[in-house]
């Protein structure tokens, strides 16, 4: 049973066992323990360019052997939480999904060695990235699969800079549904266009986890029902806190199983400089406040955030900023539901059939939510709750993107928040709430 219809016959079915629970998981228990706070960007390549941040990530350590650049990935399952009250057991690298983000400069020789602890075989592929082809790490084609205990090497040049990401080449359908993928991002050896400030890095993912598992299912070719970016859900998902006026770079990676996804950032527009293919000439781009991030593909956007305050940044495909919802429910905007409730009530004395009046505000209900799951959509916010889950973050744009804590709300300039009308200057205006039309 799905989240939607869990919520209309839930209390039937369930009875009153859930609804002694009914309040013990509302929204306000999930208000996010993120770190918002900005670091001060550090440089790690040629022309100040900056380190790439993953929210609610990590970033691969590097050790400097003999001029190579040395790392370790473990392919291991893990236990993850989407966003508290929902934990499952996923598959990634080196304790996470996503991975650890790789982070290396043009003309850098890498090793990584990859030891696999899954029940089963595996591979690395490294997406994009041009290298010889006995590097590219599809079993079968290109490598033995790296069987469970062992551990394989994997050594070449990085010789073209750009975002790239890593994921398995054997079992890719059950291992990346499972959450094994990372962004790998190699920094030109010298800058290209505007030096950026900040530079972030988000891994779009979809899941099927029904109410009360806990593990995602691979086998999902619709109906996925937990949408993240870097395996996160609202709002549990990081805000990316940034300066006023700084030019700022987000990579954005795509690899869920079956679904593209538009992310859709407000309060600014930007122009995609890359994608896993290169760099975008500038000739070529044009300004744009959505982009669609295909399957199996990055695409680079840069921007200069100049207007202050909180801005939402999500998947615009609205059933990607929800929570564990489905399809299987019946319509019932419009519906008038009284008779059906005061006929089930008589067995069900708490039940009430939802959605007649939309969707919005169910987060504020505090509806009981089956154990390990957590509601469709619902995060707390300076004017109540903000009506939105899955793949939903914010832009915080700060004069002092170090010295404030960006887990706090933008302070909005006196009289510049959309606001109940005055009655004096509607009729100054010449507006009559009460028009008919039709
Ligand atoms: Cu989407």
């Amino acid at each position: 049973m799905d989240r939607r219809e869990f919520m209309q016959f839930g209390a039937l079915a369930g009875g009153t066992l859930l609804a002694g629970q009914a309040l013990a998981q509302t929204p306000s228990n999930l208000a996010p323990a993120v770190r918002a706070r900005a670091e001060k960007p550090r440089i790690v390549a040629p022309g100040g360019q900056v380190a790439v941040v993953t929210p609610n990530g990590s970033t691969l350590p590097w050790k400097n052997v003999g001029g190579v650049k040395v790392g370790h990935l473990v392919a291991m399952p893990v236990r993850h939480t989407f966003a508290p009250g929902l934990e499952v057991e996923a598959w990634g690298y080196n304790g996470s999904t996503p991975g650890p983000t790789i982070e290396a400069v043009e003309g850098d020789r890498i090793r990584i060695y990859v030891t696999n602890r899954l029940p089963e075989p595996t591979t690395v592929h490294w997406h994009g990235l041009i290298l010889p082809n006995g590097m590219d790490g599809v079993s079968g084609l290109n490598q033995r699969p790296i069987a469970p205990g062992e551990t394989f090497a994997y050594e070449f040049t990085l010789n073209r800079a750009g975002t790239y990401m890593y994921h398995p080449h054997y079992d890719e359908m059950t291992q990346m549904a499972l959450g094994m993928m990372g962004m790998l991002i190699v920094h030109p050896k010298r800058s290209r266009g505007p030096r950026v400030d900040r530079d972030f890095a988000l891994m779009t993912h979809e899941w099927k986890v029904l109410p009360g598992m806990r593990r995602p299912d691979p086998n999902a070719m619709s109906d996925f029902n937990v949408l993240t970016f870097n395996s996160k859900a609202f709002p549990a998902t990081a805000p990316l806190v940034i300066g006023r006026g700084e030019r700022v770079r987000i990579r954005l990676g795509n690899l869920s199983a079956m679904d593209h996804h538009p992310i859709h950032l407000h309060g600014l527009y930007f122009e995609v400089t890359g994608t896993d293919g290169g760099f975008v000439p500038e000739s070529a781009r044009y300004p744009e406040t959505s982009v669609l991030v295909p399957v199996g593909s990055t695409r680079v956007i840069e921007f200069v955030a100049d207007e202050p305050g909180d801005w939402a940044m999500h998947c615009h495909m609205t059933h990607h900023v929800m929570n564990q919802m489905g399809h299987a429910a019946p319509v019932t905007v419009g519906a008038n539901a009284r008779n059906i409730d005061k006929q089930v009530q008589a067995l069900v004395p708490q039940y009430m059939t939802m959605g007649q009046d939309g969707m919005g505000g169910m987060e504020e209900m505090g509806m009981p939510v089956p154990p390990n799951s957590i509601p469709m959509k619902g995060g707390k916010g300076p004017f109540g709750s903000i009506d939105m889950g899955g793949m939903f973050t914010v832009l915080k744009v700060r004069e002092n993107p170090e010295a404030e804590d960006g887990s706090g709300w933008y302070v909005h300039p006196k009289g510049t928040v959309a606001d109940k009308a005055d009655p004096a200057k509607l009729a100054a205006d010449g507006i009559d709430p009460d028009v008919r039309f039709g």
